[in-house]
């Protein structure tokens, strides 16, 4: 037998498994292959950025770990890595790009300068790839984020400059939107916070609520662009406060209808993210997620199959809120291959929606409404050994992307190819 014959032989066995507990496998793939993942760019270069001055990450609590060579170092490195990512992925991608990213042409341009020039090229790279973009103001990484105070600085200078830099970033997400025909999420995240314990946070608190009421007041349509801001626990060096937490954001987005954005590393480690989502969503419009994997902090460990993302996939299929539940990736790890990275961490996450495509929804809910709770247990673990890899395999060929264990020596053969040969 053939290597695809044997993926579709195993496939057609796991179909009637699925069907005898009322699930059907094909129409899971299907809504799998409407569900966009968002790449977020910055897993290519350790959140580096393409700005000539010393535009290392630094300072806002992020952190890379971790020096693995090949990363890329110029923006064709850099989409070829993407695309190359892409390649070995099934279903549909999205980009999601920092500010810091822009096609400056060798230019140095300040943060309350960018265009749509300097994105226009990586909208034509869009459009040859069909996928939509997704973008990032950058409060990081800056002279003037230097104290880790931005758009809740108590200086009026220094915020406005970052006030002028969301803006900017605003009105590149609506043309990304207009010229890609996808809405285009914007996402504001800000380093802001203490060290050590403040005395005055009610003040940086209000100062950004009136900086994003500035920010936000100019109204795009909603087929071009679409808002969400960001909360955090906590960042390393930024312990005691941060401006932005989840109350704050989760108030401004309900009374303003923006989209929050839920990261899995931003909340306290016994707290999940799949929990929140069917809380907020009763009151926002939509919600971001940036995926991730805490490992004991917000270390942005790649995505894997865990009980947190699984969690996440569920409460997503749950709600029936795949059309309102946008997911993004939020992973940056320095210390092993990149491509691997976006690979192994980008399937996982379209793994976890598979798995929890492939409930039998109707049936675990006539248990829990009975109050037949062994029997909503017993089904719940039987779904784990159920041959999901079948149908996960039968995907990626369907999909002529590699199956199984076939991505990891591809990967290898790229970085021996072209990763070993970079300076
Ligand atoms: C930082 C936030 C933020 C960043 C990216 C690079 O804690 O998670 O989303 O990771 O914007
Ligand atoms: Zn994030």
């Amino acid at each position: 037998m053939t290597k695809s014959e044997n993926i579709s032989k195993s496939f057609e066995m796991a179909r009637e498994q699925y069907a005898e507990i009322g699930v059907n496998v094909d129409q899971a793939m299907d809504k799998l292959d409407l569900f966009p993942i968002s790449l977020h760019c910055w897993q290519a270069d350790d959140v580096g950025g393409f700005e000539t001055s010393d535009s290392k990450l630094s300072g806002g609590g992020i952190q890379a770990t971790g020096n693995y060579p090949g990363k890329a170092t110029n923006i064709e490195e850099h989409r070829m890595d993407i695309e190359k990512s892409m390649s070995l992925l099934p279903g549909k991608q999205r980009l999601n790009l920092h500010a810091i990213y822009g096609d400056f042409q060798g230019k140095y341009v300040d943060r309350d300068q960018i265009e749509i020039e300097h994105f226009q090229s990586w909208i034509d790279w869009a459009l040859e790839l069909g996928i939509g973009m997704d973008f990032n103001c950058s409060m990081f990484s800056h002279p003037k984020a230097a104290d880790n105070m931005t758009l809740s600085h108590k200086d009026k200078e220094i915020r406005g400059f970052w006030i002028e830099h969301a803006k900017k970033c605003r009105a590149i997400t609506a043309e990304f939107g207009k010229q890609l025909g996808t809405p285009s999420i914007h996402n504001i995240w800000i380093p802001d916070g203490s060290k050590d314990v403040p005395v005055d946070r009610y003040t940086h608190r209000a100062i950004l609520k009136d900086s994003l009421d500035d920010i936000l007041s100019l109204d795009y349509p909603a087929e071009y662009a679409k808002d969400a801001i960001e909360c955090k626990l906590f960042g390393i060096g930024l312990e005691s406060m941060t401006v932005g937490n989840s109350e704050f954001y989760l108030g401004y987005a309900i009374s303003n209808q923006t989209l929050i954005c839920l990261d899995s590393g931003h909340f306290h480690p016994t707290e999940q993210v799949g929990d929140k989502i069917s809380s907020t969503l009763l009151f926002v419009p939509e919600i971001l997620l940036h995926v991730t994997r805490p490992v004991r902090w917000d270390s942005d460990h790649v995505v894997t199959l865990n009980d947190d993302t699984l969690l996440i996939a569920q409460e997503i299929v749950r709600c029936k809120a795949l059309d309102r539940v946008h997911m993004g990736l939020d992973f940056f790890d320095a210390s092993i291959n990149r491509i691997g990275a976006y690979v192994v961490g980008t399937r996982a996450a379209q793994q976890a929606m598979l798995f929890a495509l492939l409930e039998p929804g109707e049936t675990l809910l006539k248990y829990e409404e009975n109050g037949q709770f062994f029997e909503r247990l017993a089904l719940l673990e039987l779904l784990k050994t159920k041959p999901f890899g079948a149908v996960w395999d039968y995907y990626c060929m369907k999909h002529d992307v590699p199956v199984s264990q076939d991505f990891i020596s591809d990967i290898q053969q790229y970085e021996k190819d072209v990763l070993s040969k970079r300076a």
